[in-house]
């Protein structure tokens, strides 16, 4: 908790009790003890109407990989391929949510969640990617969010999780091609017709940057003591500098048509963005000058996607690093990927880097993460929640965000059932906190956030890790497919009904 959040607090106290109660003298009894605790409620309560929600995606929960006419997906092959996931783990049942979505969508009510982001398996709806629509794929989805309306959980739909129908990457090379961003505007403009009259909130691409990164070259992260760690995905490539530079074109160009096709092909009502891990520069210090660093230095750090979705346009320091023709591009094309969005969705679980100001161009500096930094037990989870101040705060102010989904923030930790039959996962409620904490300040600082998706609402299958980084706030047992409800699952259940952190 920042000091200048608990003094904002007093400040709000004290004035609520001027103002409000007219405190006669200290003497008098009783003490406004009733009026300084609600004013210091309200003052610690997010917006109303505030979605408290739940995150998961389709391969890492489903299961069910070969029914009811699905394709195969990369993740399928992928995960197929042994050596490529940790114990050989695959999701071919994951958390069998395939058959039992009634029962979590029950666990979802139990927890007061008002929303849950989830995603469509491309290859349930169109096996090949392209062409013949398969029906029984988008039964399941009208039943998960039927299932979900009658139990007063809004629907908001995740359309690309990384689940590419192998049929695209072996025609063409997935993202590789411009074909692919077309077949996905023609999925997406299908699912907002089939499913338009149920869910009024879509999100095209989950992170655009993990997914190109790892999938298509292999990703870097940044640790602290200057440590760099290496994430592999499907499809599993090893591209060079300028071919990952098209891959990523391709993948915004997708996101811009998807969203032209959403608007054309679903209800008026129906609203959309992306949920990307925007890489977050976090300033040393709150003074003006760190933060206009930080931001310079997010503008910077994100030119192959947020900047270009939002502006329209590549950074001159993006292209003259792109070297060359590449990215190949029309001006057109850019008018696309930059169509107008109804709100952005932000992947927030840690600083990408921390800046402070310089006198040497961009502007900025970027300093070195100490090797003590705390982290959470995944390899890259660098901890400071004060990521989740900056994280909304730098999307309004960058850009101008209007409206602001946290599309997914969480932790894994080293959950285990105790001897009574609970998990006490004490360190997820300390990041819970801390970071919901920070997130309530932006809000009363006026950045408009709109809802909060904890990652997850289970524990599943982490890609490349498997099973055994647990991110639920409920407990999947993966042999029997209980699922009990941990520490942190009562901690969401109190925060979520009083709409504040507790
Ligand atoms: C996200 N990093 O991935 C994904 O959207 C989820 O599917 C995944 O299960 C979840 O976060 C937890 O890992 C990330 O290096 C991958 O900072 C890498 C990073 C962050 C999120």
């Amino acid at each position: 908790m920042p000091f200048s959040s608990t003094r904002r607090q007093f400040v709000k106290v004290a004035a609520a009790t001027a103002v409000g109660a007219m405190v006669p003298s200290l003497s008098c009894t009783p003490a406004p003890r009733k009026e300084i605790e609600k004013a210091q409620s309200s003052a610690r309560q997010f917006p109303k109407d505030f979605y408290w929600g739940v995150a998961t995606s389709s391969y890492q929960i489903e299961g069910a990989w070969n029914e009811d006419g699905k394709g195969e997906s990369i993740w399928d092959k992928f995960a197929h391929t042994p050596g490529n996931i940790k114990n050989n783990d695959n999701g071919d049942v994951a958390n069998d949510h395939y058959h039992r979505y009634k029962e979590d969508v029950a666990l979802m009510k139990d927890i007061n969640a008002t929303a849950y982001r989830f995603s469509i398996a491309w290859p349930r709806i169109f096996p090949q990617g392209t062409g013949t629509p398969n029906p029984k794929g988008v039964d399941f989805y009208k039943r998960l969010t039927d299932e979900l309306r009658a139990k007063g959980v809004e629907p908001f739909a995740t359309l690309y999780h990384w689940d590419l129908p192998q049929a695209l990457q072996d025609k063409n090379g997935g993202w590789v091609s411009k074909d692919t961003a077309k077949a996905f505007a023609d999925y997406g403009g299908y699912i907002a017709e089939q499913l338009g009259d149920r869910v009024k909130h879509y999100f095209t691409i989950n992170e655009f940057a993990t997914f190109v990164e790892s999938g298509y070259q292999g990703l870097e992260v940044k640790m602290g003591g200057g440590k760099k760690i290496h994430i592999g995905a499907a499809p599993g490539l090893r591209l060079s500098d300028a071919e990952l530079k098209q891959v990523r074109h391709h993948a915004v160009l997708g996101h811009g048509l998807a969203v032209q096709a959403i608007r054309a092909k679903g209800p008026a009502a129906t609203k959309v963005g992306f949920a990307e891990n925007t890489k977050m520069a976090v300033p040393v210090i709150d003074t003006p000058e760190h933060v206009k660093a930080a931001e310079a230095a997010t503008r910077e750090l994100n030119a192959g996607f947020t900047t270009v979705m939002l502006e329209g346009r590549y950074t001159d320091a993006y292209l003259a690093q792109a070297g060359g023709g590449t990215p190949k591009f029309t001006d057109e094309e850019l008018k696309t990927i930059a169509s107008p969005l109804d709100f952005v969705g932000i992947n927030v679980y840690r600083p990408s880097t921390y800046v402070e100001p310089s006198d040497q161009p961009p502007g900025y500096r970027e300093i070195p993460i100490n090797a003590s930094h705390p982290k959470m037990q995944s390899s890259w989870h660098i901890l400071d929640p004060v990521v989740m101040y900056w994280a909304p705060r730098n999307m309004q102010k960058i850009w101008g965000a209007k409206s602001i989904y946290i599309t997914e923030n969480g932790c894994a930790a080293s959950d285990v059932v105790a001897a009574d039959g609970r998990v006490y996962d004490s360190d997820r409620v300390m990041f819970l906190r801390g970071c919901l904490a920070e997130l309530q300040r932006a809000t009363a600082d006026g950045v408009p956030v709109d809802g909060y998706f904890l990652w997850s609402a289970q524990d599943n299958f982490e890609w490349i890790y498997g099973y055994g980084n647990r991110f639920g706030i409920i407990y999947v047992d993966f042999k029997t497919q209980k699922r009990i409800p941990k520490l942190s699952a009562d901690w969401f259940r109190v925060a979520a009904r009083q709409n504040m952190v507790v």
